[in-house]
């Protein structure tokens, strides 16, 4: 039986992908999922989002991150899209179309035999299946919402029967795995801003991180800094 490999936001840090699945020595038994934003602000959001749409292999999957929302939101025109996004639309080109389709159908969460995945965040006490989009998502005014509602972080709350792993912000604040008493695990180690991109494995919850190429949002905003 293969094992799972949970991977934290990945925006389009392609090369960083590759290297920790080298690094983890993920095999073909393997399952790997996508806790979500694999697009926007690095070099190669059509890589990262073809590996997990277009796989050969059907252990590969992915859920919805805010950023994969957000896309679907702007192709409606709900939202006027920031540059990052127009960028990643050009790279899509051809299959920008089917990338909407994909994105949007997305699951919300995943529930394994070990662990929760959601991109965001999970509201205190309230059942799964009556949770937030936004806030599972991690969208449109979730953390503000969550801040007034509650007096502590919502982690600290956490008290479902399976530990959670989730991304979406660095909880460690210093670009490390985050493990809150073994029931919450935060995978998003700011690649993208130059940090690290970190894995987990399940069933033994050990995190393999790998260094970023380079902080690529920084090159990003000051390529385009003329254009927003
Ligand atoms: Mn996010």
């Amino acid at each position: 039986m293969g094992k799972t490999f949970v991977i934290g936001d990945i925006h389009g840090c392609y090369e960083e992908l590759q290297d920790l699945l080298d690094k983890a020595a993920v095999s073909s038994d393997d399952t790997i999922i996508s806790i979500g934003d694999m697009v926007n602000k690095g070099p190669e959001s059509r890589r990262v989002l073809d590996f997990f749409w277009h796989n050969i292999s059907p252990h590969v999957s992915a859920i919805m991150g805010n950023h994969e929302f957000k896309h679907t939101r702007a192709y409606r025109g709900d939202i006027i899209p920031p540059i990052s996004f127009l960028y990643t639309r050009w790279q899509l080109d051809e299959l920008y179309h089917g990338a909407i389709k994909y994105m949007s159908h997305l699951p919300r969460y995943r529930l394994l035999d070990d662990a929760l995945l959601v991109h965001a965040y999970f509201e205190p006490n309230i059942p799964l299946d009556q949770q937030q989009g936004r806030v599972l998502i991690g969208t449109m005014g979730a953390a503000s919402y969550l801040q007034k509602s509650y007096n502590r972080p919502w982690y600290t709350y956490y008290n479902e029967a399976r530990p959670i792993i989730v991304g979406h912000k660095d909880l460690s604040e210093k670009q490390e795995p985050f493990n809150y008493k073994n029931r919450v695990f935060g995978i998003d180690t700011g690649c993208v801003y130059g940090g690290k991109l970190t894995g987990i494995w399940l069933p033994s919850f050990e995190f393999v991180s790998v260094p970023a190429r380079c902080n690529h949002w920084a090159k990003f905003v000051e390529r385009y800094k003329d254009h927003e």
